[in-house]
């Protein structure tokens, strides 16, 4: 018989980390349209709602040379507190973004608890520029380059006794717009990446059984970090950095549900949704579906 998690939200009203503002209103609006109504009559067991707050933290002594660095470092050691105190406590950390530079305050609550974990990455970026690679100095390009170990900043920086995550246990899926210094190492490292082509080749089922295959080899869990840009921009338009030719909304839905329904995967995170960007609340609308569809499926 399959159970059902004790799930802690954790929304981050945070947007620094991009270089449009808005995706820090994400969490409340969404909130606001109805979504923790809509968990709960779904049946879902929110053990733990929480909502962060920079203000107070010490931001880490490292000089980070990106946009907002000390404002993106704070965030993140406060997320990942609250994310290494829900794992503790047994809970499944469910992070609201907010934007994508959020996931090293995640990854670094994480895998202070997992030394072994996989990622999952549902993104059309990489986001795997370094400090000195990026071409915009965004720090919702660089998370994964940080987690691996390949930029100046490390998750330890956020989270002492944070780890890092193998290359061989991050999958891509939805990646079409990659900075030439990413693909050089998206090959350096051997991590693999599904296209929209492949997706549409093989079809979403089997893109995510070898995902999960692949990421989870080994390892104590899978972590579900999913970019709303993901999806193609004509039906999720609200947000920062939308890239053409992505994922259909149907194609999300069913990655979501059979990922939400794998025993692997331990916590995941929602970034990137842009109010002031949509249109008629459309991105909102289906984040909150597909939030809806994905926490309500949840299984251990
Ligand atoms: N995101 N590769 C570009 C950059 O600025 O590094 C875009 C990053 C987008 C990040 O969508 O989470
Ligand atoms: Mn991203
Ligand atoms: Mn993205
Ligand atoms: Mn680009």
């Amino acid at each position: 018989m399959t159970r059902k998690p004790r799930i802690s939200l954790i929304s981050a009203p945070f947007g620094l980390g991009a270089g449009r503002a808005g995706s820090e209103q994400a969490p409340d609006y969404l909130i606001q349209l109805g979504l923790t109504s809509r968990l709960l009559q779904l049946g879902c067991n929110i053990d733990e709602m929480r909502k962060l707050d920079r203000s107070g933290m010490a931001a880490p002594s490292i000089q980070v040379p990106m946009n907002h660095a000390v404002e993106v470092l704070k965030m993140g050691v406060a997320l990942a507190e609250a994310v290494e105190t829900a794992v503790t406590a047994g809970r499944f950390p469910f992070v609201l973004g907010g934007d994508h530079s959020l996931a090293m305050g995640t990854l670094a609550g994480l895998t202070a608890r997992h030394r072994k974990l996989g990622v999952i990455w549902i993104d059309a970026h990489a986001d795997m520029n370094t400090e000195s690679t990026s071409p915009s100095g965004n720090m919702h390009g660089i998370p994964l380059a940080v987690a691996l170990g390949r930029a100046q900043l490390s998750l330890s920086h956020l989270l002492p006794g944070a780890g890092t995550v193998a290359p061989g246990n991050i999958v891509l899926i939805g990646a079409r717009d990659l900075d030439p210094p990413e693909e050089a190492l998206i090959w350096a490292e051997g991590i693999t990446c599904y296209g929209v082509a492949d997706i549409r080749r093989q079809g979403m089922a089997s893109i995510v059984a070898q995902a999960l295959n692949q990421a989870g080899l080994g390892m104590d869990g899978i972590h579900l970090s999913f970019d709303i840009d993901s999806i193609d921009p004509s039906e999720a338009p609200g947000t920062g950095t939308p890239v053409q030719r992505g994922l259909t909304a149907d194609e999300a839905r069913e990655a979501l549900r059979l990922l939400a329904s794998s025993a692997a995967l331990c916590s995941a995170e929602f970034v990137e949704v842009n109010p002031l960007l949509d249109r008629n609340d459309q991105t909102s609308k289906l984040a909150i579906e597909l939030i809806a569809l994905f926490l309500s499926n949840l299984a251990i």
